[in-house]
């Protein structure tokens, strides 16, 4: 049987790691973009799954290139005509894209529309099924009890306000040109994978080099934030799913509970049996070990956002009754999972 062709754009990042290797498992051949970077260090998650360029019968490929460039998009839908595009590539930092608002506006949103395009004009519409992906910043803060594919919008920074202009170009394009283009409205997904500088990581890897050498503070922005926390792992599966799904549609993935970052915090410093406790307020708190009395967390407004999104809780139940997707990991099991990892990987 012929093998199904995928292409990812930001292979390179988390979910895009993640959703190769689940894909490779699956016998695709996978086609990946990477961007030009002065250093090896930008591919170094794909170090587990890379396979040597000269070998025969290769299920990963990678190409240089870039979604902002519309020209390269072009090409490369030319030259892989993939059954299955997964877009994943972007300016994905919420506090970054207020400091560099027209960039992250022109690699998300722009970037988004050069991919459709490209499958435009090649004329790939009856063969490239387009997966996009829509994020939950894209609500802002919660104003009901649940965010699910009928809430309304109300992005509040231009991380969101890029996301929504894919997510409804990714709509446009299903609609004009009987495309097969989805959108996952995906809740925060989490992993020992997950980018360093995104709160639970950044807890996960203080964690690991404090239980080392109980050295050091830990500075954060607003604890009192709250997110619908899953595992990363989970979620790329449910991207496949959406794009195996037999109509294009929009799918939110989440696990329906939230946590603040405070509770991230004290579920992280459990599993190396610290007990850590709060006091004071705002960007004025502080986290205690309770056995030392030493201060280990402090919050300050270096890391607080113009515009904060105060709390995330999505309802899956449309991808749980259509494609039969549910969360796997709690969000213990999370926290245990990435400071486990991040132990490991420092001793
Ligand atoms: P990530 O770790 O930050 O990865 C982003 C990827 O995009 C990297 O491979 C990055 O390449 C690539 N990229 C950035 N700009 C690019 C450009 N101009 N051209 C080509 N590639 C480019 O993000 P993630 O957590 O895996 O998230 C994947 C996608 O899901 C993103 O679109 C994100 O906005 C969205 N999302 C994520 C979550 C979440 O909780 N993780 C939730 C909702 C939505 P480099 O490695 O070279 O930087
Ligand atoms: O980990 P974060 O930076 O993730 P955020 O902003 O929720 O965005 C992530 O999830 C989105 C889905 O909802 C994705 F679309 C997006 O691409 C990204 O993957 O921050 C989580 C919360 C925020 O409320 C933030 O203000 O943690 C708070 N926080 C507190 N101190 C901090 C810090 N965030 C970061 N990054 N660094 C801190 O020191």
């Amino acid at each position: 049987m012929k093998k199904k062709i995928a292409l990812i754009t930001g292979i390179t990042g988390q979910d895009g790691f993640l959703l190769a290797k689940f894909l490779i498992k699956k016998n695709y051949i996978v086609h990946g973009i990477k961007r030009r970077s002065s250093s090896l260090h930008s591919t170094v998650r794909l170090d587990s799954i890379y396979q040597d360029k000269f070998i025969k019968n290769q299920s990963l490929h990678l190409h240089y290139g870039d979604v902002s460039d519309a020209a390269f998009c072009c090409r490369i839908l030319n030259e892989t005509k993939p059954d299955e595009l997964y877009h994943l590539a972007a300016q994905s930092h919420v506090a970054i894209s207020f400091e560099l608002p027209y960039y992250t506006a022109s690699v998300n949103s722009l970037g988004t529309l050069n991919l459709l395009e490209a499958i435009r004009i090649n004329k790939l519409e009856k063969i490239t099924r387009f997966y996009n992906a829509g994020s939950s910043e894209m609500y802002g803060s919660l104003k009901g009890k649940f965010q699910n594919e009928k809430t309304p919008f109300c992005p509040q920074s231009p991380y969101a306000t890029s996301k929504l202009f894919s997510y409804w170009m990714t709509k446009n394009y299903r609609e004009s040109y009987k495309m097969f283009a989805s959108n996952g409205i995906l809740f925060n997904h989490e992993s020992y994978s997950r980018g360093e500088t995104f709160v639970t990581r950044k807890i996960t890897l203080f964690v690991a080099k404090y239980n080392k050498s109980k050295e050091n503070i830990l500075y954060l922005g607003n604890l009192s934030s709250k997110r619908d926390w899953g595992y990363a792992g989970d979620y790329v599966e449910g991207m496949w799913k959406i794009i195996q799904h037999s109509k294009a549609n929009d799918f939110v993935l989440a696990t329906g509970k939230s946590y603040s970052v405070r509770d991230f915090l004290r579920e992280a410093f459990k599993c190396i049996n610290i007990n850590i406790i709060f006091n004071g307020k705002g960007s004025k708190e502080v986290g205690i070990d309770s056995k030392t009395k030493k201060i280990i967390v402090k919050s300050i407004p270096y890391y607080y956002r113009p515009n904060e999104v105060t709390n995330l809780v999505g309802d899956y139940s449309k991808a749980k009754k259509l494609l039969k997707w549910k969360p796997k990991t709690n969000f213990k099991e999370l926290v245990k999972m990435m400071v486990e990892s991040d132990i490991k990987e420092s001793s």
